[in-house]
């Protein structure tokens, strides 16, 4: 499979060309594509070294599959290009997740309703993404009326910019500031841009990919996202109301059998999920299981998971195997 990996230079293009290699993932040929300040920068992979090339280069090259990371404008901009030579793409950014003619698609749950002509899918947002990992398999059972989410999301989200202020601000080195405050010691309620009805755009993707992914527009949502001085991964504190009443055991057993979960949840031995154990892992971790006593068929989860492994490079490489297993590239 001739693959190209576009934004390899960056943070989660670099955990992609990883995921590849650990998931021995059928590359046979592989264009590593960047902006022009990058191209002819030497990356190696897999024990051999490529050249970094431009992106109309690698639209020349006409790969069956392409796997984008570069930001929004970007994606708008070539997805399109690659997908005119007959190229799949799967793309990161937020570029396409609310086109109604584009697919949203996290593997364990929806990837179903990928077809063929499906030349453009998109990949969810990180916090969107473990959340409705847990909530997906409990939706089937339950049926949600209404989720309520507040996040703690690691700087890696923001990018190198975010990791090297923290680094700097730990040093106490002057540099370059990725927020408009600082980050260490801190917590910041705002997470990407801020929309007209005062919610961030990280809110808002969460009320809208939820619905989407879980193909239901009836589910209510509301988010507060906060960025904090942590690395390893997003954390997320949900609450979720039912139509159905449920048996906190039957929730822990469910969870238990989804795939791409582990439920870490026993407070006898303080067992529960922490980013900084989530690092470097696939898996989404839910743990604090229990039910919500102030309201019927309501239900507190605690879920942390790597922001950069399953919340992007890993789920995308996942849609790639599922295209691949389903002869649809
Ligand atoms: C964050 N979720 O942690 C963002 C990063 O829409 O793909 C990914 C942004 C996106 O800030």
């Amino acid at each position: 499979m001739k693959v190209a990996v576009v934004g390899a230079t960056g943070m989660v293009g670099e955990i992609m060309l990883k995921v590849l290699k650990e998931r021995k993932f059928p590359v046979t040929e592989l264009i590593l594509v960047a902006s022009e300040k990058s191209v002819g920068k030497e990356i190696e992979w897999n024990g051999k070294t490529y050249k970094v090339v431009g992106l109309q280069t690698a639209v020349d090259m006409k790969p069956k599959i392409a796997v984008f990371s570069a930001g929004g404008e970007t994606s708008l901009l070539w997805a399109p290009k690659f997908a005119e030579v007959g190229t799949t793409v799967i793309d990161n950014s937020s570029a396409w997740r609310m086109d109604n003619t584009k697919k949203l698609v996290v593997p364990e749950i929806n990837a179903s309703i990928l077809t063929k002509e499906d030349k453009i899918i998109a990949n969810p947002n990180c916090s969107t993404i473990q959340m409705v990992m847990a909530l997906a398999p409990l939706h089937s059972k339950y049926k949600i009326k209404r989720v309520v989410v507040s996040t703690y999301q690691s700087i890696t989200g923001t990018g190198v910019k975010a990791v090297q202020q923290l680094e700097n601000e730990y040093t106490g080195t002057k540099g370059e500031m990725a927020y408009k405050y600082q980050i260490h010691r801190n917590a910041i309620p705002q997470c990407d841009i801020f929309e007209n009805n005062g919610y961030t755009k990280e809110e808002m993707k969460l009320v809208r990919e939820t619905q989407k992914i879980l193909n239901d527009k009836t589910i209510a949502v509301t988010a507060t996202a906060i960025r904090i001085p942590v690395v390893g991964g997003h954390s997320e504190a949900v609450n979720v109301q039912f139509e159905n009443d449920f048996d906190v055991s039957e929730i822990r057993q469910i969870l238990h059998n989804s795939s791409g979960i582990t439920v870490q949840d026993n407070i006898d031995t303080f067992t529960f999920p922490m980013p900084l154990y989530a690092e470097g892992k696939d898996d989404v971790f839910v743990g604090r299981i229990r039910r919500d006593e102030s309201q019927p068929n309501t239900l507190n989860l605690w879920i942390v998971a790597d922001n950069l492994r399953k919340g992007a490079a890993t789920n995308t490489i996942q849609i790639a195997e599922y295209l691949i297993a389903n002869k649809l590239v």
